[in-house]
Parts: structure tokens; sequence; C-alpha cells
């Protein structure tokens, strides 16, 4: 398999990890995203929304494109570990909580994002800086505010083996402590999981800020 990715991608990093869960080898091919890459044709014909991952399969056809989707189709077809629960109340809590990062938290980061709020409203730095922190916060809380209260909840977020929920929240909490500095003091039971998972190769080999590419920056 093929993954097209990028060092700094939250995105990229919830599908590396998943992929290493699962025991999956992979070739990277890096799409810099800082010097927009992404938008050159030669990469849209990977994928058209000019965004990463994508993920090319051994037997050929089109790159498998959206993380979650990618994630799901990696439980689908290597089912071991799970990173889903078997019960189907247990897995819409698990993709409730991966949701909240990937459909709500992270879209609202994304580069294109910056940049429109940039270029189109002439948010200074200071303001940009603020919006990001304050919504990859806000992600966190509203993981919280299940982690914390609901009985399913673990040494992971559904129980003590780690699922989709967990590399979602990774992926935000990478985010609000390694880019934006968010102040996470009020998000204790995500950040509780989140260092169970760093003790784990898989979370920890993936981290953005442990990519070649990150040592440049
Ligand atoms: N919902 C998509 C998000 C994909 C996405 O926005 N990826 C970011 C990097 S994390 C990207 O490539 N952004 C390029 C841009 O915004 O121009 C997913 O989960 O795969």
């Amino acid at each position: 398999m093929k993954l097209y990715g990028f060092w700094r991608s939250l995105a990229t990093y919830r599908v590396k990890v998943a992929l290493a869960l699962k025991g999956i080898r992979v070739d990277e091919v890096s799409i810099d995203l800082l010097k927009g890459k992404q938008h050159e044709q030669d990469y849209l014909k990977v994928n058209p929304q000019a965004v990463v991952p994508a993920l090319v399969l051994d037997e050929g056809g089109p790159p498998l494109f959206q993380s979650m989707a990618i994630l799901e189709y990696l439980e689908e077809t290597k089912p071991q570990p799970p990173l889903l629960p078997k019960d189907p109340r247990g897995r819409a809590r698990v993709r409730g909580l991966a949701l909240i990062g990937v459909a709500d938290g992270h879209p609202l980061v994304v580069p294109r994002i910056r940049s429109f709020l940039e270029k189109e409203f002439q948010l200074s730095e200071e303001k940009r800086n603020q919006w990001l922190a304050h919504w990859t916060l806000k992600s966190l809380e509203a993981m919280e505010s299940h982690l914390k209260n609901e009985k399913e909840t673990g040494r992971y977020a559904h129980g003590d083996t780690v699922t989709l929920a967990d590399i979602c929240l990774a992926g935000q909490c990478v985010a609000a402590t390694a880019y934006f500095k968010a102040d996470v003091a009020g998000v204790p039971t995500v950040m509780r999981i989140y260092n169970e998972c760093m003790k784990l190769d898989a979370f920890k080999d993936a981290h953005p800020m442990h990519q070649p590419g990150a040592q440049a920056h």
C-alpha cells in the first residue's frame, strides 16, 4: 500500500496509527501542504479534493480518501486487533467520540480554513491562533463531557483496549498541545487517555513531531 500524507497532518496521523496498530506496512509519499503541493495536478489525480491522506491499495484502483473511511476500511479488511467494540451501541459510542474530532473539531483548523481566515477576512495571526486553539479545545471539551461521566470509559476512551475513538482523540490532543498551545487543564480525562495512548509505540512513533519532516521546521 502507498500512503500519501504529510508529517504535520492530523488526518494522516490517524491513519498511520491505525496502520501501525494493525501491523500493516505502507510506503509513504509526502505531499508538502506548507508548500501547497496538494493543489498540483499530479496530486489532484490521486485525491481531487486536494487533501491528505489518500491510501493506494496493492490491488490498485482509485485511492481511498477521508481518514475515517480509511480507518473503517482497515477495520473491515484486517479486523485484528479490533478498533471497534462488538456491540452496536458500543460501536456507535466509539464512532460518535471519533467524529467529534474528525467531523467537528479538525475541519476548523485545516490549512484551507486558516488561509481563508487570513486572506478573505484579514484576521491577524493572533486572532487566527485564538481560533485554532479555541475550536480544538472545544472538541476536547465535548469528548471530556462524555468520557468523564460514562461508565464505558476505561483505561482508554471505550474500555481497556484502543479504539478508533482513541486515535481521533489523540489527533486532537496533538493539535492542542504541540501546535496550538491550548490550555488543556479543563480536560483531565482526555489528557489521561492521551497519555495512555502515548505509551504505545503506534501512537508515539506516528506522532507528527517525531516525523523527519518536523525536524526541518
Ligand atoms: N476530513 C478529512 C480531512 C482531510 C484534510 O483536510 N487534510 C488536511 C491535512 S490534516 C489537508 O490536506 N489540508 C489541505 C488544505 O487544507 O489545503 C480526513 O479526515 O481525511
